[in-house]
């Protein structure tokens, strides 16, 4: 089998984000050496033309992965659902998320410190599925990293969808994640998620149009070291494959 290599991009404005610039763009594949120099290409002017500015700091990263590093997983089913405001949108997505793993209490806490951030982190908060209790530390959050899909094509070409549904399938594959909350941090895309039991469900108007500020919680079961939870989010190379 063909080597794979992990190709990254993080972008932003104001210069690096370790020396307090603004995040723009992150995104990133894992790809046959063949493929690197032109996906290194593709991101890169996706940096440059974004809706929410122009980087003026992109840093690309490529990196073999040894083929018995990588963790096949299957992709999330997804669900359609529709909704006319902002706050039907949030009280379905508290919905869907509450059960017996998953408290209502610590969805709406979720909910808003998201709705309270006044800068999007390039991460996800990893929240306390029961109380609601924030457990990451800082103000970066947790960034998940080493992941694609086996065959992007055949999970459409929404790119916003196609990202967040492989995101969104590792994040589910953690032992001891049993949920997540996500909407847009670009100023034109309202639509957002939530994941649970197996299931990406879509939701329209998870936000204001033209808000700039978006977000992610990871909901994780009390009983869990979130340490090792966060070691196979951020550097764990997952292919998603289609079921
Ligand atoms: N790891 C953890 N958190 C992340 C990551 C990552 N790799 N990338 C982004 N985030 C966090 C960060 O706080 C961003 O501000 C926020 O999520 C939103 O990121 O089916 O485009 O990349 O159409 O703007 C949902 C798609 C799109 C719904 C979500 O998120 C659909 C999206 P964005
Ligand atoms: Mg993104
Ligand atoms: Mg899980
Ligand atoms: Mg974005």
């Amino acid at each position: 089998m063909a080597e794979l290599y992990s190709v990254r991009m993080r972008a932003a404005q104001g210069g690096p984000h370790e020396k307090g610039g603004h995040h723009i763009s992150g995104a990133e594949r894992i790809v046959k050496l063949d493929e690197v120099g032109s996906i290194a290409q593709s991101l890169a002017e996706r940096a440059l033309h974004h809706s929410k500015g122009t980087a003026d700091f992109i840093n690309i990263t490529v990196d073999l992965i040894p083929p018995e590093k990588i963790r096949y997983i299957d992709c999330l089913k997804v669900e359609e659902h529709k909704t006319s405001s902002i706050s039907e949108s949030h009280q379905l997505a508290t919905e869907l998320l509450d059960g017996p793993v998953i408290n209502k209490t610590a969805v709406h806490k979720a909910i808003s410190m998201l709705k309270s951030l006044d800068r999007s982190m390039r991460g996800a908060m990893l929240v306390d599925a029961i109380t609601g209790v924030r457990l990451d530390t800082g103000n970066r959050g947790v960034r998940v990293s080493h992941m694609d899909s086996f065959d992007s094509h055949a999970l459409g070409d929404n790119e916003h969808m196609r990202e967040a549904l492989v995101l969104a399938s590792k994040v589910q594959s953690a032992d001891g994640i049993v949920g997540e909350l996500c909407w847009s941090d670009d100023p034109d895309y309202t639509v957002g998620y939530v994941a649970c039991n197996g299931v990406y469900h879509r939701l329209p108007n998870m936000k204001e149009l033209g808000s700039n500020i978006g977000g992610r919680v990871f909901f994780i079961q009390s009983d869990i070291d979130s340490e090792s939870v966060i070691t196979y989010l951020e550097s764990a190379p997952v292919l998603v494959q289609r079921r």
